[in-house]
């Protein structure tokens, strides 16, 4: 640490409670954000961890409108889902509460006033759009409308996705609410703005010149908005769900999400330390990091410290490591599109597996630019580098000593050369781990880890110890004694990282002592003394099998199709026709009474109907939708006056109907009551 700082307080992003949490959330924040926290523990540092659910904007608000419940039943609904599969992949949070807490509400509206007191924000009145029906101002992307650039139809109010360009809701041609889908009218409103513009030189003097070492990424964004000019940026919104405005005459209106959600670090601070928090947050010894995905840079880097910096009794964020986003097999992963590998179904699906999703999400973390989560990539790496490399390796030493030396750790005789090089060459192993861990690279520290275990397994593979064991014992005590240190090394190197890993290890070697293999220990040959009894072996990984991952992309190849057919357009309108081109269809309802495949015909079904004039043959191609025999005493709808063709032999007299979905699928027309056979349809 630079400086001369004596805790470090650091914060995740909020997610949103609208859904639960994905692989992209877990690589870009919550599981660099845990690994650091756990390395500074580890390290004996002080360390505060601080998580939570954002619990408030306008998309819960309208998850609940369309489910017909209680943006607060939605939200609980999903902060469990999320706080448990947190717990349960090992997230150490030291708090993890909510933006609808009490001492939440309390401390953002506190916020609120006293910037408003101070007078740090700008009033200003302006037209938006409202929906009269629904009786709401619109959010932005609550707007749809033609873009006046592409004439796409269904741009947002605040960016055309087809032409990518950013929008305003006056700029849309025909603006339709797209909650009732009126036309909304434009009305007055009130807000509060913070005006961002009075911060721009602070603001470029701190970063641009003070944090030269932030993450390019970070950098590159920030200098961005700030070469831009910022400009006053709405603090409040017109909506019944989230903080109150707590001022006279703010009825009706709430603080803008963006507002309220990163106060929620302090709230969370305060609910879990009422009488200690502000240590955390005011002290200049303090240094506060932000783990965030580039989508929330702005907010972090921006917005909130101008906030705290309004205030002007907050410390702020010394660093905003902030990660690029994962893609799933190619695409974007999306809430609503059901993209992605949630959490929660993971840890049901691999049970015991935790560690083996952090190691490859940290293996593969998008933290310089975007990446890609393929379940191949999941099976190789688990398979060829945590089964193969690791495992193994930890599994022969265990193994090799209870075979030869009763499970006891061997005296170390006499080193060779090239054991030396060995040890030479994790020896720096801790210097490496620890530089890569303080500049947030997450990848490299842990290819540092697992370069331990490949040096072991690479030991292991060159002495050969189960043939020294026939001629030299002394040779093969030294060997394993060497294997073992490796072996207790591992369990400290990758504490961080895959804790659960760690866990078994120091059980499998008998160091579960919280003062046994400590960080400072990392490095030492010397952690487990000759005589100490370890456990029976027990893998460490399971190789991962092919059935099991085509399982998984099944999943996402049904989520695929059902989207597809989501969005599905209708095909367009056929020519216009006269009322009278109509009546000339004769089309009736018919009872199946005999249906059987055409022979030789894939395709063809043969079915004999009850048309309520004495019965007749008609063939239809939908043999591959529906059994036959499913089929009899069903009503069908046919055309009772097209003229009869042969087809394989067999006359057909009429046609039925059946409709055709967007994947292909045939289904039969059928009416909705009982009727008749022969009734007309009109
Ligand atoms: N909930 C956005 C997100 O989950 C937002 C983060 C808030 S952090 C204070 O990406
Ligand atoms: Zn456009």
């Amino acid at each position: 640490m630079s400086k001369n700082f004596k805790r470090t307080l650091i914060t995740s992003a909020l997610p949103y409670a609208n859904g639960p949490v994905h692989i992209g959330h877990l690589a870009g924040v919550y599981i660099p954000a845990d690994i650091y926290a756990r390395y500074l523990r580890l390290k004996g540092e002080d360390v505060l961890f601080i998580g939570g659910s954002d619990e408030h904007g306008v998309p819960i608000a309208l998850k609940a409108k369309a489910e017909g419940t209680s943006p607060q039943e939605v939200v609980d609904r999903f902060h469990y889902i999320i706080k448990k599969s947190f717990e349960d992949l090992g997230i150490t949070f030291d708090i993890y509460s909510r933006t609808t807490s009490e001492t939440h509400y309390e401390t953002a509206s506190d916020f609120f006033r006293k910037l408003y007191d101070k007078g740090e924000f700008v009033e200003k009145t302006s037209e938006q759009y409202y929906d009269e029906e629904a009786k709401q101002f619109l959010a932005d992307r609550y707007i749809v409308g033609k873009c006046p650039h592409c004439a796409n139809e269904k741009a947002y109010g605040d960016q055309c996705e087809s032409c990518g360009t950013s929008l305003s809701p006056l700029d849309l041609i025909e603006p339709k609410s797209a909650i009732s889908g009126s036309t909304p009218i434009l009305k007055e409103t009130k807000h509060w703005y913070l005006p961002l513009d009075k911060h721009e030189g602070w603001l470029k003097q701190w970063i641009l010149e003070d944090h030269k070492e932030w993450k390019s990424n970070v950098y590159g964004q920030c200098k961005s908005w700030l070469d831009m000019g910022l400009h006053p940026r709405a603090v409040s919104r017109d909506l019944d769900w989230g903080v109150p405005v707590p001022v006279d005459g703010a009825e009706g209106k709430v603080l803008y999400v963006w507002f309220d959600a990163p106060i929620g670090y302090i709230s969370n601070t305060k609910e879990l330390l009422p009488n200690d928090w502000e240590k955390w947050w005011k002290d200049e010894s303090t240094r506060m990091l932000h783990f965030i995905g580039k989508d929330n840079i702005v907010f972090h880097c921006i917005v909130f410290p101008a906030m705290l910096k309004a205030d002007g009794t907050y410390i702020l964020p010394e660093n905003v490591p902030a990660n690029e986003f994962l893609n799933l097999e190619g695409d974007k992963i999306s809430t609503s599109r059901n993209w992605a590998v949630w959490l929660h179904e993971y840890l049901e699906d691999f049970p015991g597996k935790q560690d083996v999703l952090r190691y490859v999400l940290t293996a593969n973390a998008p933290e310089t630019k975007d990446n890609d989560f393929t379940w191949k990539d999941f099976q190789a790496r688990n398979n060829n580098e945590l089964v193969a490399v690791f495992g193994n390796f930890v599994n022969r030493a265990l193994v090799l000593t209870h075979k030869y030396f009763d499970g006891k750790i061997p005296t170390r005789h006499e080193i060779t050369d090239y054991d030396k090089k060995t040890l030479e060459e994790f020896a720096g192993v801790k210097k490496d781990l620890e530089h890569y861990l303080d500049l947030f690279r997450f990848r490299d520290a842990l290819k540092e880890a697992m370069n331990l275990a490949r040096i072991g397994n690479k030991y292991l593979a060159d002495t050969e110890p189960w043939k020294i064991a026939k001629t030299d014992m002394d040779r093969t005590e030294t060997i394993l004694n060497i294997a073992l240190q490796i072996t207790a090394n591992l369990a400290i190197a990758f504490e961080p990282f895959l804790p659960f890993t760690s866990l078994k290890i120091r059980q499998l070697i008998n160091k579960t002592d919280k003062s046994d293999l400590s960080w400072q220990e990392l490095g030492s040959i010397d952690l487990l003394p000759v005589g100490h009894t370890i456990n029976q072996p027990e893998l460490l990984f399971e190789k991962i099998e092919d059935e099991v991952i085509a399982k998984q992309v099944q999943k996402l190849l049904d989520t695929k199709k059902a989207n597809e057919l989501k969005e599905h357009k209708a095909s367009p309108l056929k020519q216009d026709i006269v009322f009278d081109d109509f009546t000339k269809l004769d089309i009736r309802v018919g009872k199946v009474l005999e249906c059987v495949k055409v022979p030789k015909a894939d395709k063809l079904l043969q079915f004999k109907i009850d048309d309520g004039l004495g019965g007749r043959t008609i063939l239809s191609g939908i043999a591959q939708h529906y059994k036959p025999e499913e089929l009899i005493g069903k009503n069908i709808c046919f055309i009772a006056n097209l003229p009869a063709r042969t087809i394989r032999g067999i006359e057909s007299q009429g046609m039925i109907l059946s409709v055709e979905n967007a994947d292909g699928s045939l289904y039969l027309v059928q009416p909705a009551g009982d009727v008749l056979p022969g009734s007309p349809i009109v």
